[in-house]
């Protein structure tokens, strides 16, 4: 008998953008443990200015755990009951700045502030006065200087040279360990010094998680190459790679090495189709785009590079607003029912994205296949695809006329189940047989199957 293929749970992580701490922690038990993903990566935890704009979030006022989206109780309450589904949660620490208001104010916890001063924080003496452009604005990224000293978007930038504020954010990161995070999202992580970054993750316990996210700029000074010696690196190449393939039709296989050019080595990458600032900036596809977002994510997921990480968030028009709350601010607690690919009309509704079939579909692949190498892959037309050498088969097309696709497969002869649709399958999609696998992918879908989906 050949019985089920052997699985390992796949390293792959979800960003759950400004979802509630509550509503993570139903999510991790009814979809995201269930589907197989193995962490979750939050919006920033800490107490932040008051406001309506998702963004607030980027703007410390404390490290209190507290913010519109739960309470401290409520945070370690989702850590906990996200660990029982066997989901880690990784942070987002906001480390390089507090907030960029002119004007004092009271947070969402009710600490007062000023720009350059937090009490029981941090002092004027404790922030970078750069000196070197107006307003301490950074102006060039050309200078690694102004881009690690200065201040983005007028954000008070934090001296994270000195010991007194390393040893104080340094006591934030473990304040979220004891509630039991496995890690971190370092935001900003470009705007400081690596051998700062390394020097506040340095004296964490081994094991945890740290995702630096240096934005690439190919003609930067600063490199996200410098920061793969204290931790993994989000890889923004990835996208920008991936993307314009699938609007030109024109496919071509990446290195298929370890080194990718202008890419961290694999071990170090996290890859994503977009986030939370790329939707609204640079990113090719988003949700917006439907059924070709899915594809997108289909052949990410089904890489050999990198450590993948889905994006969900909601439908936005207005680029600053944020998710609905309730009046007195807090977001509104919002789980996932069945949602698919293109299903969003209105502003504010969430994405789902991790109970699209396909997605799901596509986790139980990525475990299947494990570590087979990616082999060189095969275009017809609209039509891509490859195989994870003797495990899996994936295809997609982003024409409008379905397309037979031959891929050279070592999978075992035999008709298979499709994994990608939500469709009953009667194995007709993929037939292997003489080492080729023939693929039946209709327009604008993708197709994928692996040694567990054969028909018996
Ligand atoms: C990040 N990574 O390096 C976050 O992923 C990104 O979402 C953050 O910007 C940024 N760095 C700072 O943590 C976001 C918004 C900005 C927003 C900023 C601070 O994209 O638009 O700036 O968070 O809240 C906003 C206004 C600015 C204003 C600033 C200070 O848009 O015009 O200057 O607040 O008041
Ligand atoms: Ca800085």
């Amino acid at each position: 008998g050949q019985g089920e293929p052997e699985r390992a749970a796949p390293d792959v992580g979800i960003q759950l953008f400004q979802l509630p701490w509550v509503s993570i922690a139903d999510e991790c038990e009814q979809n995201i443990g269930p589907a197989g993903f193995s962490w979750v990566l939050t919006s920033p935890p800490q107490e932040h200015i008051v406001g309506d704009e998702w963004w607030v979030s980027y703007q410390p006022v404390s490290h209190q755990i507290e913010s519109r989206l739960g309470t401290r109780d409520e945070f370690a309450d989702m850590v906990q009951r996200c660990g029982d589904a066997g989901v880690d949660v990784i942070a987002d620490a906001v480390i390089n700045h507090m907030t960029g208001q002119d004007a004092p104010g009271v947070g969402w916890a009710g600490s007062s502030y000023e720009h350059y001063s937090y009490p029981g924080s941090f002092e004027f003496d404790d922030f970078h006065h750069c000196g070197l452009t107006p307003y301490d604005d950074i102006v060039d990224y050309g200078s690694r200087e102004q881009v690690q000293t200065c201040e983005l978007v007028n954000l008070a930038d934090l001296d994270t040279s000195a010991p007194a504020v390393r040893a104080r954010l340094g006591a934030y990161l473990d304040d979220l360990l004891s509630l039991g995070v496995a890690g971190f999202r370092i935001d900003a992580a470009k705007h400081m010094a690596a051998d700062d970054v390394a020097a506040i993750v340095g004296r964490l316990p081994e094991g945890t998680r740290i995702l630096n996210e240096v934005i690439r700029g190919p003609l930067e000074p600063i490199q996200p190459e410098e920061y793969t010696g204290s931790g993994e690196v989000f890889e923004f190449s990835y996208a920008r790679d991936l993307a314009p393939q699938f609007e030109s039709g024109l496919f071509s296989d990446p290195d298929l090495s370890d080194e990718r050019p202008m890419h961290v080595p694999a071990d170090r990458a996290i890859v994503f189709v977009d986030n939370h600032d790329t939707e609204r900036g640079e990113a090719g596809l988003t949700y917006r785009d439907g059924d070709l977002y899915l594809l997108a994510n289909v052949l990410m997921l089904a890489d050999d590079y990198g450590t993948p990480v889905v994006y969900s968030g909601y439908a936005f028009s207005d680029r600053d607003a944020g998710p609905p709350a309730e009046s007195d601010g807090t977001v509104t607690d919002s789980t996932c029912g069945a949602a698919s690919a293109g299903d969003l009309v209105t502003d504010g509704e969430r994405t789902c994205v991790q109970t699209w079939p396909g997605i799901v579909g596509m986790l139980d692949w990525r475990a299947v296949v494990g570590d087979a190498p990616r082999m060189p892959g095969v275009s017809a037309g609209d039509a891509y695809g490859f195989e994870r050498d003797g495990r899996g088969v994936v295809a997609v097309n982003v024409g409008d006329e379905e397309i037979v696709l031959e891929i050279p497969t070592a999978l075992p002869s035999g008709d298979y189940c499709d994994v990608v649709a939500a469709s009953a399958c009667d194995g007709a999609d993929i037939t292997v047989a003489d080492g080729v696998a023939s693929v039946t992918v209709p327009p604008r879908a993708a197709v994928a199957a692996h040694l567990g989906s054969r028909v018996p």
